[in-house]
């Protein structure tokens, strides 16, 4: 390419070359710079707004100069690349984050006697321009385009995708509303809009030279008549919008490669409805244009649970679509033959959200470029690969036949043919068997329509297929696919389990645990955020009193903060006792709320322990008597619920109700605190986090794929209670058994114990009793004794689907372990604590994408030279 341009103007580019900023001298200017004429303001009206958005944009030009030179150094090695397709990444704010992977590495400060890191350069220079870098660094909204989990688990993997120097591209939508804002009202919880961009971004670059056509509706034209639907077809779509690329820099730690982030938002096109126009309404086809913006207005808020709603998967086929032509004309520009493709481009289905991405690409190739049904299908094959992440029915997508006939009618008759094909394999392997096919069909067919099983498509349409942690991938094979195991063998389902980024994760969320491991591990320019395996030095330490003082410092200073975030959330009055925070149990539970979660496990839990200790009382018990058996415990929660969700909208209300009620009796003297955070997001997640001493992973057995959060709390020096489910199983083997307290049923007893509930054989432990009747009585709702009816009539006469009555005892047995070890043998506890994080390394997201990068993409890094 650089032979195209004249040695002259090459010159003239190469003089003026855009520099980094490296020091604060150039940071301070840069800072100037754009306060000035980017925002137009002065030192005299440079608030701290003002002061985010200037820094933002200054590192952003540090970034972008980096991510020019990534994208080249890739064209010209032109590397197989991956796509990472998710429909949720829910980045959390950006600033801190690219202050502390940005590439350089420390250096000496003016003294010569520490070394500084780019944050703490920035934070110096903010200092001596007048602000504190915590203050700017709250002004940013959370990017929250994720529900939970499965969002923030893709936010995590770009992250390592670019500090292993892997050429990866994110594609999403730019939803104008992220997750909602959460209120609590009364002890509601209520919706508000999360208008994230009001302040504008930063962050993105809007690239108006990069706009898609992407269609819809419409009809399949055949000009030769009754062809076979496996021939070239035209689709003449009706409505037309346009996708806008909107790229976001995502820096890596100690690299200089940035990778992009694209999300797609939708436009109208500058087309006009001429015949609405004509008939003279001008106002409606105007109207009409618009409607193409709902297209990414609003992120679904459900999280494990499909609303099979029109607007949805019209999301789905417009992000589908929009990417897979970028990533399309990024190959053309090579030249290279179709056959070449999957040698080019891996990409990655992140749950079955982009699963169309299959079908449009077999669309593309066969009615576009014309290539043969099998040949073009093989090519399909081999690009992609499909991630499961639950096995819970309500959540596995599955679309009517009428709506896709409808909004993508080629489409539907490329999946009967790619379904036709399927069949017809499975009967050449297995004949005579209509209920094997008619089970493993990608089309459902159910009264009164018939649906798409997407799930089914994505595992047709995909070389390998994963599970997130060892259990949930070996129960994908045996429960929801195993007729396919059976097909195809067990060798295309793989685990790759999760992980999470040790950069935002422990660094920046948790700067003095941190700092306090780089010091006893002597690793002062922080490689351990690279190399996780550096932390088993850790256990050196464990049993190292003054170093066990220093880590409980660290654990004490995180609980102020955190009891100093819920002082602010509750108008300035203190919940928290902080005369005894030290020795006050931090009990977390933090994550949508669900029932399979059981939250109400949680809370009836809470209130079994306010129930004993006021009989304690009543039995005549001094507090100090009672206080022995029942130490200082706060047990906090967060989490949204879906709108829609009626029962996990109840236990949120529950939850508000006992801590009313137990927050408020004097009787107790501070022994419960009960919490509930308001509005957990990523921001308060790295608050909450760091300030815990045990943290809560309670699931049914063999509902939770693999939790992400059990990981965090791990690596930031926190013990979990949780059953044996997704990813606590792995924790367990890594940190070992004397370092987590597990209870409660295993998964291969679930069917039985929910069988038994089915026939009345299953007897309620007398403690879930005691509780069930206080809740009745209307301890916690004296106006409508009625409120929690559902919630004990889910367990007393449903069925107790999520086996709460199961699980109680043991569950009150192994928290009654934990009072013992946390209260009465606290060296023991910094020791489980500290030989945790020591063994924590397997769950950094760097391994997970080297396994993904190994076994399922195979792609090589491209290192910056
Ligand atoms: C969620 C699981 C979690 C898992 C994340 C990330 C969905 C559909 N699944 O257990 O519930 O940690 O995915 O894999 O959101």
């Amino acid at each position: 390419i650089d032979t195209m341009i004249p040695l002259q103007s090459r010159a003239l580019w190469n003089k003026h070359k855009v520099q980094k900023f490296e020091d604060a001298e150039g940071f301070d200017d840069r800072f100037i710079h754009h306060v000035e004429t980017t925002l137009a303001r002065s030192l005299y009206n440079c608030d701290d707004l003002a002061a985010y958005e200037s820094t933002s944009i200054s590192v952003r030009d540090n970034l972008v100069i980096d991510w020019n030179k990534t994208q080249q150094r890739l064209t010209a090695r032109d590397p197989k690349r991956v796509y990472y397709l998710s429909l949720e990444f829910l980045m959390g704010r950006a600033l801190d984050n690219a202050l502390i992977n940005m590439g350089s590495e420390p250096k000496p400060n003016s003294n010569g006697d520490e070394l500084l890191g780019t944050r703490d350069m920035v934070k110096d220079s903010l200092n001596d321009l007048g602000f504190r870098l915590e203050d700017v660094l709250a002004q940013e909204p959370d990017a929250a385009l994720g529900n939970g989990g499965l969002g923030r688990l893709a936010a995590c993997f770009i992250d390592s995708m670019t500090t292993e120097n892997i050429p990866a591209w994110g594609y999403g939508l730019r939803y104008e509303y992220g997750i909602f804002a959460q209120k609590i009202i009364d002890g509601y919880q209520i919706e508000t809009p999360d208008y994230w961009l009001n302040i504008g971004n930063r962050w993105e670059i809007e690239r108006h030279e990069i706009q898609i056509p992407v269609t819809f509706y419409g009809y399949v034209d055949r000009p030769d008549g009754d062809t076979p639907t496996t021939d070239p077809a035209q689709w003449i779509g009706g409505e037309r919008v346009l996708a806008v690329a909107y790229d976001f820099p995502v820096p890596g730690y100690k690299t200089t490669t940035v990778n992009n982030l694209r999300l797609w938002k939708a436009k109208p096109t500058t087309e006009f409805d001429f015949a609405k126009f004509n008939t003279g309404d001008y106002k409606n086809s105007v109207d009409q244009q618009q409607r193409a913006e709902s297209i990414t207005a609003c992120l679904y808020p459900n999280d494990n649970f499909a609303e099979g709603k029109e607007l949805r998967l019209k999301q789905q086929y417009f992000w589908c679509a929009a990417s897979l032509h970028d990533i399309i004309r990024r190959f053309k520009k090579t030249q290279r033959p179709w056959s070449e493709f999957p040698d080019q481009v891996a990409i990655q289905l992140n749950d079955t959200h982009p699963t169309l991405a299959v079908v449009e690409l077999q669309r593309v190739l066969v009615d576009l470029e014309k290539l043969p049904w099998a040949e073009a299908w093989d090519i399909v094959n081999k690009t992609f690969a499909y991630t499961n992440h639950t096995v819970m029915q309500e959540a596995l997508e599955k679309w009517p036949v009428s709506l896709f006939s409808r909004l993508l009618p080629r489409h539907l008759e490329i999946i009967y043919d790619i379904n036709w094909f399927f069949l017809q394999e499975v009967e050449k392997k297995f004949p005579d068997n209509s209920e094997l096919l008619s089970r493993i069909s990608i089309i459902e067919e159910v009264y009164p329509e018939r649906l798409i099983r997407m799930a089914f498509l994505a595992i047709v349409g995909s070389h390998k297929v994963n599970g997130v942690a060892e259990l949930h991938s070996e129960l994908i094979k045996t429960t929801i696919f195993s007729d396919f195991v059976k097909f195809y063998g067990p060798s295309k389902f793989t685990n790759v389990t999760n992980g999470i980024t040790p950069r935002r994760w422990l660094k920046q969320a948790n700067p003095e645990l941190s700092k306090l491991i780089s010091e006893a591990i002597n690793d002062p320019k922080d490689d351990f955020l690279l190399d996780m395996t550096k932390l088993t030095k850790l256990a050196e330490f464990a049993d190292d009193h003054g170093f066990q003082q220093r880590w409980n410092k660290v654990k004490e200073d995180n609980k102020i903060k955190l009891a100093d975030l819920i002082k602010n959330l509750n108008n300035g009055e203190d919940i928290i006792d902080r005369e005894h925070i030290n020795n006050t149990l931090f009990d977390i539970q933090v994550k949508r709320i669900h029932e399979y979660k059981r939250q109400q496990m949680n809370i009836f839990g809470v209130i079994y322990r306010y129930l004993a200790i006021k009989n304690l009382l009543e039995q005549g018990a001094s507090i100090e008597e009672v206080e022995k058996k029942f130490p200082r415990k706060v047990s906090i929660f967060g989490g949204k619920s879906a709108p829609g969700y009626y029962m996990a909208k109840l236990i949120i209300k529950l939850i508000n109700s006992v801590a009313d009620v137990v927050n408020s009796d004097v009787a107790i003297a501070d022994l419960i605190k009960v919490v509930f955070i308001p509005d957990y997001n990523v921001s308060k997640a790295e608050i909450i986090i760091p300030a815990s001493d045990l943290s809560e992973h309670i699931s049914t057995a063999g509902t939770e794929a693999s939790g992400t959060s059990n990981m965090k709390f791990v690596m930031n020096g926190g013990l979990i209670i949780g059953t044996v489910d997704g990813a606590n199983v792995e924790i367990t083997r890594e940190i070992g058994e004397d370092n987590i307290f597990l209870f409660g049923n295993l998964s291969e007893k679930v069917e039985e114990l929910r069988y038994n509930h089915k026939y009345r054989k299953s007897e309620m432990p007398s403690e879930l009793k005691m509780v069930l009747n206080a809740i009745e009585s209307g301890l916690f709702s004296p106006e409508n004794p009625n409120e929690f009816k559902p919630l004990w009539d889910s367990i007393k006469h449903h069925g107790d689907y999520y086996l709460v009555s199961d699980d109680f005892a043991s569950y009150l047995a192994t928290q009654e372990l934990v009072d013992q070890v946390f209260h009465y043998e606290k060296s023991e506890w910094i020791k489980k604590c500290i030989l945790s994080v020591a063994n924590v390394g397997f769950f950094s997201s760097d391994r997970c994408i080297e396994e993904y990068a190994e076994t399922i993409w195979n792609v090589e890094p491209v290192k910056p030279e």
